[in-house]
C-alpha cells in the first residue's frame, strides 16, 4: 500500500465505532487504473451472482480442454470480457473458456486472464463456484512472479472478493444493503498451524509419493475438505491453514496435472505467496515456472509453507 489507511475502528472518548470500509475505499491505496480493473471486477460479479439462480442450463458446446460448457461459463465469460471493454484499460484477455485471445485495446495497459467460472460442475449439486482473475503488464508469456493483481470472487452464502497487488490479501464481502463491499479482513495470513487437506483426482491415479505423503497428513490429523472449486478450496486453506494439491495423476489420465497454470494456478498462487503460504509444481514455486502455452496445464501444491516444503521432499523421494 502506498499510504497505510488505518480504519477499522475510531476511539472517540471511551466509545469504540466501527467503520466500515468499503472496496472503492481500500482501492485508494493503488494505482488508479488498478483500482478501476478491480472495482469492474467487482461489479460485474455483483451481477452476477443477481443472475445465477436464473442460468444454471448447460450449453451444448465444449470449452478447448473438451469440457461441457454451462450456459453460465459463457455469459460470465461474455459479460466479463464486455466489461473489460467497456472499461478501456485492457489489451488482451485470456479466458479458459476462449480458443483465441479477446483482444480489446492495442493501447490497453492491462493484460488479463480469466477463469469466468470456476468449479462449474458443482452446479447441479448447488455447491460453491467462483470467479478467477490474474492481471499482468506487457504480455501473458511471464512468471506468474509479474502478476500485478490477482483475484478470486466467491459466489456464496455471501458474495465475497479476495485480493492482491503484491503487498498482503484483502478478504471484502458484499453487504447487498449498502450495495458495497465491506472489509472483512485486511492483510489476511494463513494460520500458522495447518488444519485442512483437500486432494484432486482419486487416491487410486495419486503417484505413490504422493499418495504416501497425503496419508501421513491424514494419519497427522489434518482434516479432508474437498469442495470441487479450486477457488473456494483455496479459501478454506486461506481461513483454516493446509494444503490443497491437485497432483499430477497418472499419464493417462492428468500426468500434467488437471488446473490451468494461467487461469488458476497462478492467480491463486500469488493470492497465497502474499498471505504468507507458499505455491510448488512439485519443485518450485508455481510463480517462477515461465508459461510455453496459454492453456498449459500443471500441478498444484498450495498452502503453509512447511507443508510444501515437505511435500516437495517428499516427492523427491
Ligand atoms: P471444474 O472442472 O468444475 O471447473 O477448473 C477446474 C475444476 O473445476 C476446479 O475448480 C476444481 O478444483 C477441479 O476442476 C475439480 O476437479 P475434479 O472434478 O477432478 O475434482
Ligand atoms: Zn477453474
Amino acid at each position: 500500500m502506498k499510504n497505510k489507511l488505518i480504519y477499522d475502528s475510531d476511539v472517540i472518548g471511551m466509545t469504540v465505532i466501527m467503520v466500515s470500509v468499503i472496496l472503492k475505499e481500500h482501492l485508494k491505496a493503488i494505482d488508479t487504473e488498478l483500482a478501476s480493473l478491480i472495482l469492474t471486477i467487482s461489479k460485474t460479479a455483483v451481477g452476477i451472482k443477481e443472475r445465477l439462480p436464473y442460468m444454471r442450463g448447460i450449453a451444448e458446446t465444449q470449452n478447448i480442454y473438451g469440457e461441457l460448457q454451462s450456459a453460465l461459463d459463457l455469459w460470465t465469460d461474455q459479460l466479463f470480457i464486455e466489461e473489460f471493454r467497456k472499461l478501456g484499460l485492457v489489451n488482451k484477455v485470456a479466458s479458459e473458456e476462449q480458443k483465441n485471445l479477446a483482444r480489446l485495446n492495442d493501447n490497453g495497459r492491462f493484460f488479463v486472464t480469466s477463469d469466468p467460472f470456476d468449479g462449474s460442475s458443482n452446479l447441479p449439486s448447488n455447491n460453491l463456484v467462483a470467479t478467477i482473475v490474474g492481471v499482468y503488464e506487457k504480455d501473458f508469456y511471464t512468471e506468474g512472479r509479474n502478476q500485478v493483481a490477482a483475484l478470486y470472487v466467491l459466489y456464496g452464502p455471501v458474495l465475497s472478493l479476495v485480493y492482491t497487488v503484491g503487498e498482503g490479501v484483502h478478504e471484502f464481502l458484499y453487504k447487498p444493503s449498502k450495495k458495497e463491499f465491506i472489509l472483512e479482513n485486511e492483510n489476511k495470513r494463513l494460520p500458522e498451524k495447518g488444519k485442512l487437506c483437500g486432494f484432486g483426482g482419486s487416491r487410486k491415479d495419486w503417484l505413490p509419493p504422493f499418495r504416501k505423503f497425503a496419508e501421513e497428513l491424514e494419519e497427522e490429523g489434518l482434516k479432508v475438505r474437498y469442495s470441487g472449486a479450486f477457488a473456494a478450496d483455496i479459501n478454506q486453506i486461506l481461513h483454516y491453514g493446509g494444503i490443497f494439491a491437485y497432483p499430477a495423476l497418472k499419464e493417462k489420465l492428468y500426468g500434467k496435472g488437471k488446473l490451468r497454470l494461467l487461469f488458476e494456478a497462478n492467480p491463486i498462487s500469488f493470492v497465497m505467496e502474499q498471505a504468507g503460504g507458499a505455491s510448488s509444481n512439485g519443485k518450485r514455486s508455481i510463480l517462477e515456472v515461465k508459461p510455453t502455452s496459454l492453456d498449459q496445464r500443471i500441478p498444484i501444491y498450495v498452502g503453509n509453507e512447511n507443508l510444501i516444503k515437505r511435500l516437495e521432499r517428499a516427492l523427491k523421494g
